[in-house]
């Protein structure tokens, strides 16, 4: 068969080292990454071409992004997550216990995008009296918050109505059941999981972001992230506190100095919102946590 010169487009469902895999309206496609500085992510879309510069499909060209979710790693370089993602849906689980910061950061890192951002509770079928009282003060802060359980598949049809026109990704710790909830959502994703690995204990896991289409068309997929230990957006603390920080902001337009830090200044409207438990002392605790990480990783 002759391809060589045959152009095409496609949504990357999954990068991998130097290569992407790329859906066109067609066919899967491996795609070779051009040059060393072609940065591709989980959906993007691209331009191929076939056997130009490799032996297969090489990426031509990618088309402007609607936005990219990124993290800083340990040195606080950005590197992306995912690209034109109109949600982010942050999944936790009674089991293994919620790590309540890292859903902050994570709700930061979508504010700071302008990307919805939900919580979704898997494992409903577990007892969860442990975590109510944070679900309770999400809610109150504006975050929607949905139980659902991927084992039993309850609350799984209303939440396939909910996200079925857009593009959600879904991010949090290892082992709530990110790739579960997939499964439960997108009925043939078993048979697209052949990058599923298992670990030295025998276990599924997710090892790179991976899009899969819930209805047919190009804007509603779901996409599963592996799990991670810990995420930070690129940003300030002060533009974080800004836009993330709902409730420290608000109460923070009344401290005595404008740059109040709500650490130790006088006059803090936000520590005496804490004190009268006004602000939850946990979500203020966040707030100086993520401060510290910026505050090491700024020059
Ligand atoms: N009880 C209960 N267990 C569940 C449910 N959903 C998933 N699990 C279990 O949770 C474990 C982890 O599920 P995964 O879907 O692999 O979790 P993940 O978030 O994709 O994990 P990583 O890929 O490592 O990030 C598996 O043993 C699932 O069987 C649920 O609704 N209820
Ligand atoms: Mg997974
Ligand atoms: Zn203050």
């Amino acid at each position: 068969m002759e391809l060589k010169g045959t152009r095409g487009r496609g949504i990357v469902l999954a990068s991998y080292g130097r290569g992407v895999l790329a859906q066109s309206a067609e066919t899967a496609m491996h795609c070779a990454l051009a040059g060393r500085k072609q940065r591709v992510v989980c959906g993007d879309r691209v331009a191929w071409v076939y056997g130009l510069a490799a032996d297969g499909a090489s990426v031509e060209s990618i088309e402007p992004r609607r936005n990219l979710l990124e993290r800083i790693d340990a040195r606080g370089r950005a590197e992306p997550v995912a690209a034109n993602i109109d949600r982010l849906a942050i999944v936790v689980a009674p089991q293994p216990a919620p790590d309540w910061f890292l859903v902050d950061r994570y709700w930061a890192g979508a504010h700071l995008k302008d990307i919805a951002a939900m919580l979704i509770v898997n494992k409903s079928d577990l007892a969860s009296d442990s975590i109510q009282s944070e679900l309770a003060n999400y809610r109150a802060l504006g975050l929607e918050c949905r139980e659902v359980a991927s084992l039993t598949g309850a609350g799984i049809p209303d939440l396939y109505n909910e996200l079925a026109d857009q593009v959600t990704l879904l991010v949090g710790q290892s082992g709530v059941g990110k790739s579960s909830i997939v499964n439960a959502l997108v009925p043939d994703a078993a048979a697209q999981t052949a990058e599923l690995t298992r670990d030295a204990e025998g276990r599924h896991t997710t090892t790179t972001a991976r899009w899969y289409r819930l209805r047919p068309g190009p804007d509603s997929a779901i996409v599963d992230a592996p799990g991670v230990r810990d995420f930070a957006p690129p940003a300030s603390i002060v533009r974080a506190a800004e836009r993330a920080f709902v409730e420290i902001h608000r109460f923070g337009l009344d401290c005595r100095f404008n740059d109040c830090r709500h650490l130790q200044e006088p006059g803090c409207a936000v520590r005496a919102a804490v004190a009268s438990e006004r602000i939850a002392a946990r979500r203020y605790e966040s707030y100086r946590r993520l401060y510290r990480l910026y505050e090491r990783l700024a020059p």
